[in-house]
């Protein structure tokens, strides 16, 4: 049966964004690595058009494009090609052409800041001082000593500067040596990087999530990164450093805004950027882009501590410095971060997730997650990210193959995984939860579909309540008349709050006993990690 919606989303908005990790999704060609067929074949799980699919809206693609793979993907030698382990051009056209069918959009990822150290470009500007390509990488003398041209720090760890015999000159990588950072202040390489959004959007994509956004432009003097004075922890630690001069820098907003007007070109694009910022930084990327078409991430429900007042105090604060057309979003978890479940563990897992779809924006999530996937411990021997081995935390647990049932690999492949199953795969999969009322899969489902179909969630006003209580957070969604309330209780013991209406109806609460009942508002208790969502008559 085909459940049309009645709203008609505005996707760069309305839509729940789902980040696939395509060599963890799923594997079609039995060689332990997941791929684009792959993606494909499970699409209907993402959006069928009916109420039995999660219902996404878009889906953003970790880098598909041609990889030595030693950051899996985020080390690009080729813009315009896929790699041949996740399929070819054809397998993309398809993508998107079975994507689209379903109403789902395709955000593909844009890793502008560097290339793979296999690029042709690299290859071509470290062969000598003259090349043409010379100035699309950022090479400087050694000092005088022979050590670096300054004092700033790779992310993953020890200098951001390399040493490239062949011209005994330094190359600049604000990540692994193999990601040497182009230059963007030389006009060739922004013409180049122009035509690669352009290839994918003539491809049919809908929009970018631009990496490391903030690291695109550095001070043109190379001036040193003063000390951090707050940082007392390990030598040459990426936090032991202010980075004024090797990020944030103003130019970056001017790339940021040329991007947009790329977008602005096409029908309904939009781009999301990466960036780990506080509230004033964001706005100062939210006004980068003149036809704001673009948003940054905000990441901040991943690094905020366990406590109602500060996540509200953050949420109040975010909105209020929003202006009336800047769009908000929020992300629990992705390929960076350990999983949300392993952060904060389940049951408290269930209320983020009651936040997520309720709050105004839009909501990110990181694939595995609507179905309460854990972080794997990766012995050493095994493991696959190469950043881990260079002081950042080892990201392959969050990256394990996806859960598709109680077989062999959990349906992922037929042969053993690039990465090892979740240990626990045999009791969290999709298809067990699928028939658990009360899985974290349903709640995901539930609100998707919910928000989905409502006007006050998608499009209504949000305002924060005060209870007087330290470890309950309640909002209201209004539009009109209508009005939604979302309660929610952080603490582990049982609270009860009141607010000053009579009844509600439940529409959800993370424990669904009392779904569809009529609760009076004048004292209401929640157990422990319970969220409701209500609607308020009058
Ligand atoms: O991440 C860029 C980035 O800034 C993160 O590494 C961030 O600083 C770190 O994860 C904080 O914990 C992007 C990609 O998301 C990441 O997977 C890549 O390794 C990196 O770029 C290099 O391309
Ligand atoms: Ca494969």
């Amino acid at each position: 049966m085909n459940n049309k919606r009645k709203i008609q989303l505005n996707w760069s908005r309305e839509a729940v964004v789902y980040q696939i990790y395509p060599r963890s999704f799923k594997d079609s060609n039995n060689d332990g690595i997941g791929d684009l067929q792959g993606i494909i074949d499970k699409l209907d799980y993402l959006n069928d058009g009916t109420e039995k699919s999660l219902g996404i809206g878009a889906i953003w693609l970790s880098p598909i494009y041609k990889s030595p793979m030693v950051d899996f993907g985020y080390d690009i030698s080729d813009y315009m090609d896929i790699d041949s382990q996740y399929g070819s051009l054809e397998t993309f056209n398809k993508l998107i052409k079975e994507a689209h069918k379903r109403n789902i959009k395709v955000i593909m990822d844009f890793v502008a800041n560097h290339t793979s150290s296999k690029h042709p470009w690299f290859m071509d500007s470290r062969s000598s001082k003259t090349n043409p390509k010379r100035d699309w990488y950022i090479w400087k003398d050694p000092k005088p000593d022979g050590s670096p041209p300054n004092n700033w720090l790779s992310v993953f760890g020890g200098s951001a500067w390399t040493l490239d015999k062949t011209t005994n000159q330094y190359y600049l990588h604000s990540f692994l040596p193999e990601q040497p950072d182009l230059n963007w202040r030389n006009n060739e390489v922004k013409k180049a990087m122009e035509k690669v959004l352009e290839f994918w959007i003539h491809r049919g994509a809908d929009g970018f999530r631009s990496d490391a956004a903030y690291h695109l432009i550095k001070d043109d003097q190379l001036r040193d990164d003063p000390p951090n004075p707050t940082y007392k922890g390990v030598k040459n630690s990426y936090k032991g450093l202010i980075h004024t001069y090797s990020q944030g820098r103003p130019e970056a907003l001017e790339t940021m805004n040329t991007f947009c007007s790329i977008l602005g070109l096409h029908k309904d694009k939009y781009m999301v950027s990466e960036a780990y910022l506080d509230i004033p930084e964001m706005s100062k990327l939210y006004k980068a882009c003149s036809n704001n078409l673009h948003a940054p991430f905000n990441f901040n429900l991943i690094s905020l501590p366990w406590d109602a007042k500060l996540i509200r105090k953050h949420i109040d604060d975010f909105e209020a410095s929003l202006s009336k057309i800047d769009w908000p979003n929020y992300v629990l978890g992705n390929h960076d971060k350990p999983r949300v479940v392993t952060r904060v563990g389940e049951k408290r897992a269930r209320l983020l997730a009651m936040l997520l779809f309720t709050l105004r924006g839009m909501p990110f999530v990181y694939y595995g997650d609507e179905i309460g996937m854990k972080n794997e411990d990766i012995p050493l021997g095994k493991q696959k990210d190469l950043v881990g081995n260079r002081l950042t935390a080892n990201r392959d647990g969050e990256r394990t193959p996806m859960q598709w049932d109680e077989s062999v690999h959990a349906g992922f492949s037929i042969v053993k995984p690039w990465l090892p199953v979740g240990e626990k795969y045999k009791d969290v999969n999709v298809k067990k939860e699928l028939s658990d009322p009360i899985s974290m899969l349903r709640l995901y489902r539930q609100l998707i579909h919910y928000r989905a179909n409502s006007y006050v969630l998608l499009r209504g006003s949000y305002r924060s309540l005060d209870l007087g209580d330290n470890h309950v957070f309640a909002y209201l969604r209004e539009l009109g008349d209508e009005k939604v309330l979302v309660i929610l209780n952080f603490s582990k013991d049982e609270e009860s709050v009141s607010f000053p209406y009579q009844k509600a109806n439940v529409i959800y609460t993370t424990n669904r006993e009392k779904e569809n009942k009529i609760v009076n508002l004048k004292k209401i208790t929640l157990a422990p990690y319970q969220g409701y969502v209500l609607e308020v008559k009058g």
